[in-house]
């Protein structure tokens, strides 16, 4: 079975591979304070906001995402996921409607927790797909696709015909 075989590592991202395997939950869990009425997270997640708007304007770009996943956040895995920072944004940058003009184009701080519930399922799918993607090229072909049932099955429920559902 193709898939108990051991997942090959590209020879052009051997850090990577290597790092993305040492990914802390726990600790990732810790870092991501999305709880809704835990008093200690809602007052780590308005710490981050201050962190994160650095210029203080009210609006969170995507420049200023990635200097507080680095800087304030401090986890270089989420770092390194630079398409799941890029999604997350683009989902909660326009979440929520409101009056003000440029709110649709940046993460306002009615939206940051949004935005963190969202890093951490698109960071979750990032993994997830670099499990798949055993070629490294950054796309899944449908071999690697078959081979990573299970994977794929964690996220999407049962396949009848993988091969079907690839197409
Ligand atoms: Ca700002
Ligand atoms: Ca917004």
């Amino acid at each position: 079975m193709p898939a108990s075989q051991p997942s090959k590592m590209s020879p052009m991202q051997p850090m990577k591979m290597t790092k993305s395997r040492g990914v802390d939950w726990a600790e990732m869990a810790r870092r991501l304070p999305t709880s809704k009425t835990d008093p200690a997270q809602i007052k780590m997640r308005a710490e981050y906001w201050k962190g994160f708007d650095n210029n203080g304007n009210g609006y969170v770009s995507l420049a200023e995402t990635e200097k507080g996943i680095r800087d304030v956040i401090k986890l270089d895995n989420l770092f390194d996921a630079k398409p799941a920072i890029m999604r997350a944004f683009q989902f909660a940058k326009d979440a929520l409607p409101g009056k003000s003009k440029y709110g649709a184009d940046y993460i306002e701080k009615k939206e940051f927790r949004i935005f963190l519930v969202a890093l951490r399922q698109r960071f979750e799918y990032f993994q997830a797909f670099k499990r798949i993607d055993s070629g490294g090229d950054g796309r899944i072909d449908v071999h690697e696709f078959i081979a990573a049932k299970n994977i794929v099955e964690k996220w999407v429920g049962k396949m009848a015909d993988p091969e079907k559902e690839f197409k």
